[in-house]
């Protein structure tokens, strides 16, 4: 068993502390971060503070200590929850997930790139090469992802700009045999800075990203060097998982086509709008492998019905031809994502799945979503982002409150009521049918052509104007800060994907600057209050920390107590665990279920186990005498 930790590192639970409130909270939280212990339970939930820096807890010897252990026998670690959740759907062969929340460049992504490294690494003993295959395209995917679905935003470097459920699926074994990304809104590029000469020239590229539009916000502040490596990675990414040396080609093709796009400029001469200089079009053709003249007649031109049936071309104004351009960029962007993930998908579905021959075919989902994010201008996708982010929100403080109440029911346990703020009403606010903001913004788009952001607002003040949770202001354009367009279509995110056991790894940022050493306590506090920790403290606390079914904790416990050991003579499982719990002392911190012990803090487990431990090896000598007769 790993070494547990000294109380100088702080309480390794949260439920252990001494009150549960803010202060101590804080405290600890704190004095953790300040010792280098980024993570901390909460019962099975795990909190964790982004480190900002490359922590040696990630390597072979962790991945070991906590391969096949129980949550209590190790420190408190990502691999401690991404072992629950896989002992919990190999054991039960149920469906489980691992959800991780916490605000933009909290930790997110990272998090679910070492669970899914723990789950590869955990897996697969006898190293069979199909295997080994799935994990390897399971693990590259997310490179490739990245590179295209992430950017820099001024709250992260490396900003998720979407949200990824992805499935692992398995065998009856336990090995993974395939999986699932399902993905969700997105924006951006990142291409030009690892780009070798010869192909940036041969998709008219210049290599440097201050030279397009739409990379040069991002490109003006980035702080990496490692471009070149990354693109390296991305390319071989791609290779490894199964893109074709011309599919790679069609992927550059486009992107080199968006960004072409995004520095096009009109201009309107006597009668008509043009677009500036005829270089770019004619590029845009080439890589596009269509005519210039068709390229030029899409840019300025809209087709349209008129009221007799006719179908006619209507110039753009010079707005509009903006407009369009930005609008077919991010599709063909959304687009081209898209099917990089369908691509990704159709090499690692599962294949040949047989039941009877292969056993029930289990999953693991890890979702990893953009956090929670405020910017100077918000559009659409902050509102999709943040909403997704409350129903993450509500998802938890429903199930860790259902889930708990329901066992205790079911076991017979007496349970007491917490407070605790339901985010309910501002989940409702944006999704009630009729009447939530997604309903008001759905109808107002119905009236194609005619909404503006007046109507939206009017109609949103009329219905919603009452709302606790809801303001609104008129915006001058100059301070707009919500911008609606005609034709987007609501899709709804995490609402739509139900969690048949759900462990959370709850993030928190631990400073603005992106500093390892800075712990700015007013952040952290925010997010600690709006994540609702404390109630999730004292939910577990007057709860059971710890629950065991009894035969389970008599096998791993029964040599510490003398009326146990070798094996009892009492009627039931029960007594037997009794007896264990009496002997030593802690029968006021129980209570006896009808199948479970649960066990009110860890602490008494933890003198169980370290019992445990220093009985270990006398007990392997007197076998080892047993055994050869000495006895
Ligand atoms: P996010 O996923 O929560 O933000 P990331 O996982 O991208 O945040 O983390 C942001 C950055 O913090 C990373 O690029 C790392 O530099 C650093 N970081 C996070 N976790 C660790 C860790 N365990 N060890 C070392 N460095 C870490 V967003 O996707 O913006 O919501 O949309
Ligand atoms: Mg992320």
């Amino acid at each position: 068993m790993a070494e547990l930790e000294g109380l100088e590192f702080g309480k390794s639970d949260f439920v252990l502390l001494d009150e549960v409130n803010m202060e101590q909270f804080m405290e600890n939280l704190k004095l953790r971060f300040e010792k280098a212990r980024i993570y901390t339970f909460i019962g099975e939930v795990v909190v964790s503070v982004n480190p900002y820096k490359q922590m040696d807890i990630y390597g072979k010897e962790a991945i070991d200590a906590y391969r096949g252990r129980e949550l209590y026998e190790n420190p408190p670690h990502l691999y401690a929850v991404a072992d629950a959740a896989y002992k919990a759907m190999k054991r039960r062969a149920k469906d489980t997930c691992i959800v991780i929340s916490g605000e933009s460049g909290a930790g997110k992504t990272e998090a679910s790139k070492y669970i899914m490294q723990y789950i590869a690494a955990i897996t697969n003993p006898s190293q069979r090469a199909e295997v080994e295959s799935v994990k390897n395209v399971l693990l590259k995917s997310n490179c490739v992802l990245e590179a295209f679905g992430n950017a820099k935003t001024n709250r992260n470097d490396n900003s998720s700009r979407f949200g990824k459920y992805m499935d692992i699926n398995f065998n009856f074994n336990g090995d993974p045999t395939g999986g699932h990304i399902n993905n969700y809104l997105l924006e951006k590029v990142r291409l030009l800075r690892g780009g070798s000469e010869e192909m940036l020239g041969s998709l008219h590229l210049q290599n440097d990203p201050v030279n397009y539009v739409y990379t040069r916000e991002g490109a003006a502040s980035t702080t990496s060097n490692n471009d070149r490596s990354n693109h390296r990675a991305v390319l071989s990414a791609l290779q490894v998982i199964g893109f074709s040396e011309e599919e790679i080609d069609s992927i550059y093709r486009i992107l080199g086509t968006i960004l072409i796009l995004g520095n096009l400029q009109f201009e309107t001469d006597s009668e008509s709008v043009q677009v500036v200089g005829s270089e770019a079009v004619s590029d845009i053709a080439g890589l596009t492998t269509t005519e210039p003249d068709n390229v030029t007649k899409s840019l300025l031109y809209r087709t349209v019905a008129t009221g007799g049936g006719e179908v006619i071309e209507k110039g753009h104004t010079e707005k509009e031809a903006c407009f369009g351009r930005d609008a077919f960029a991010k599709a063909l962007y959304e687009r081209l994502f898209c099917w990089i993930v369908a691509r990704i998908n159709a090499v690692i579905e599962v294949k040949d799945y047989n039941p009877v021959l292969h056993g029930k075919n289990t999953v693991i989902g890890v979702l990893d979503i953009y956090g929670f994010e405020i910017f100077d201008n918000n559009s659409f996708e902050q509102f999709c982002i943040n909403y997704c982010n409350e129903k993450l929100q509500q998802l938890f403080i429903e199930l860790i409150l259902r889930q708990e109440q329901d066992e205790y029911q079911r076991e017979g346990i007496t349970w007491q009521h917490i407070d605790y703020f339901n985010n309910q009403i501002i989940v409702d606010l944006v999704e009630q049918p009729h009447k939530g903001i997604i309903s008001v913004l759905d109808e107002a788009c119905l009236t194609v052509g005619k909404v503006t952001d007046t109507i939206c607002l009017e109609s949103m003040d009329a219905k919603l104007g009452q709302h606790p949770h809801y303001t609104s202001r008129k915006l001058t354009p100059s301070d707009k800060t919500m911008e609606f367009h005609r034709d987007f279509r609501i899709r709804h995110y995490a609402g739509d994907v139900t969690y048949s056991e759900p462990y959370y790894v709850r993030c928190i940022k631990p400073n603005e600057m992106k500093s390892p050493v800075l712990f700015d306590d007013a952040r952290c506090q925010h997010q600690v209050a709006y994540l609702g920790l404390l109630e999730n403290v004292r939910v577990r606390r007057a709860g059971f920390a710890y629950r065991q079914p009894y035969a389970r904790f008599l096998q791993r416990y029964k040599m510490t107590c003398e009326y146990t050991w070798p094996n009892h003579l009492m009627e039931t499982d029960r007594e037997a665990v009794e007896a264990i719990v009496t002997q030593h002392g802690f029968q006021d911190d129980v209570a006896y279920g009808h199948t479970k012990l649960f066990v009110r803090t860890p602490r008494s487990l933890f003198t169980l186990e370290q019992e445990r431990a220093a009985l270990i090896p006398i007990l392997v000598l007197f076998l080892q005498k047993v055994w050869r007769g000495a006895l």
